[in-house]
């Protein structure tokens, strides 16, 4: 236990040294107007003098925050640490600091890249504020546990300022009621930022009630083989890629590969993607794979919105929205589907087709949805003319329960089919 005498000694010790960096001047500037007159005072001088990242507890809220001037790389982990019930915070790179009221919380510092906060003094929400810099940050949680978010309405909620940032969510959590998942990297991002979300292999991110999940980024999103995004009656929203200057290099918008993105009730379901600029093509906008799944809730619409990127290239199939493989599908519980795909490709290219339905994969809507898909192919007439704007191929279907499937050119080969279900 790490008591306050010991943790005095610690804090004079660490000033001591950090005055060695400073003369002069700057030095009494930063000095004079915080007078050390209390270990509180002597904090919060390690965080002028210090760069470093902070945790601390406010009002319940675990909050770790880079507070270093300009902004530092941090390549932090938070674990949920459920045998232990705890909150494990390290990065093996960076200074960790625990203000005054995390201690009073109980937390305490292993080593100063290791900072341990029980589950019980966390009874608001996890903010984590990564600031300038570079930053990765892992969601994790020991042994693969699959977690349980705590009391409601708590969230977890991820900011990455300036750099390019890349955000690791491989802990299945489930939420509790009304809590959200806010991870949207784009509001406070810097202009030329790539930025990007990855849900992890098994990663199950599991909300409820009114409970919304919001995943943006300015470059790709990527859901790995397993896991899930899925809200019961709160929004889903993932953006990859929206901003108004495209992010260049090989990506995909928003990747489902063997994944879920779902609402069960009724949430809004919205996913938009855009692809890079790599020239080797497949820079799809939307791709749904070996049996992914964006499923719209019951009564909410699902809108799937891609954009194939600026890619150049013969035959760079930089598809709008495309979905293949079997059980693939973009389906709804009974809401309307809004399907809109645009094919990319710069130049005389071909295969840039605007939504692309292939190998056993399905578009429909539960109940009476009504299905609308609107394909539209790179406006470059392509060698041979194959911007379609909507392809069926290979057993595919797009299954309406009224709604309109919409392109300047249509194709449907190989056993696939538009149909109109009864309603
Ligand atoms: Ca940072
Ligand atoms: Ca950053
Ligand atoms: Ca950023």
């Amino acid at each position: 236990m790490t008591t306050w005498a010991t943790m005095v000694r610690g804090l004079v010790s660490r000033v001591r040294h950090t005055n060695r960096a400073f003369s002069g001047r700057a030095l009494r500037r930063r000095l004079i107007p915080l007078s050390v007159t209390t270990a509180i005072e002597v904090l919060e001088n390690r965080v002028l003098l210090s760069s470093t990242t902070e945790v601390t507890l406010s009002g319940g809220d675990l909050v770790v925050s880079d507070v270093s001037i300009g902004g530092q790389a941090d390549t932090l982990t938070l674990t949920f640490d459920a045998a232990n019930s705890q909150f494990v915070v390290s990065d093996p790179n960076q200074n960790l600091y625990l203000s005054a009221e995390g201690i009073a919380g109980g937390a305490v510092v292993i080593d100063e890249h290791t900072v341990l906060v029980p589950f019980e003094s966390v009874t608001g929400n996890i903010q984590v504020d990564m600031q300038g810099g570079d930053d990765n940050l892992t969601i994790d949680s020991t042994l693969a546990e699959s977690v349980t978010f705590g009391t409601p309405d708590r969230s977890l909620i991820i900011n990455s300022g300036s750099g390019n940032d890349t955000i690791n969510l491989d802990a299945s959590i489930s939420f509790a009621l009304d809590g959200n998942l806010n991870v949207d990297l784009q509001y406070d991002s810097g202009a030329t930022d790539i930025d990007a979300i990855h849900v992890g292999p098994d990663a199950n991110l599991l909300l409820s009630g009114s409970g919304a999940a919001t995943l943006k980024a300015s470059g790709n999103i990527a859901l790995a083989s397993g896991s899930s995004v899925v809200t019961v009656n709160g929004n889903l929203t993932i953006e990859a890629n929206q901003q108004a200057v495209p992010t260049v290099g090989n990506s995909i918008g928003v990747d489902v590969n063997n994944a879920m993105i779902q609402s069960t009730g009724t949430g809004l379901v919205t996913v938009r993607g855009r692809g890079g600029d790599e020239s080797g093509g497949l820079q799809y906008g939307v791709y749904v794979s070996q049996g992914g799944i964006i499923a719209g809730g019951t009564t909410g619409l699902l809108t799937v919105q891609g954009t194939g990127g600026d890619a150049t290239g013969l035959f760079s199939n930089n598809f709008g929205v495309y979905v293949t493989d079997s059980n693939s599908s973009i389906t709804s519980s009974g809401g309307d589907v809004l399907v809109i795909g645009t094919g990319g490709g710069t130049g005389d290219f071909s295969s840039n087709n605007g939504v692309v339905v292939f190998a056993a994969s399905h578009i429909a809507a539960g109940g009476s949805g009504a299905v609308t898909v609107v394909g539209t192919g790179s406006d470059t007439p392509g060698v041979g003319g194959t911007n379609y704007g909507v392809v069926l191929d290979s057993d595919s279907s797009i299954t309406s329960n009224g709604g309109d499937v919409q392109g300047r050119r249509i194709k449907i080969v190989g056993n696939s089919r538009i149909c109109e279900a009864p309603r």
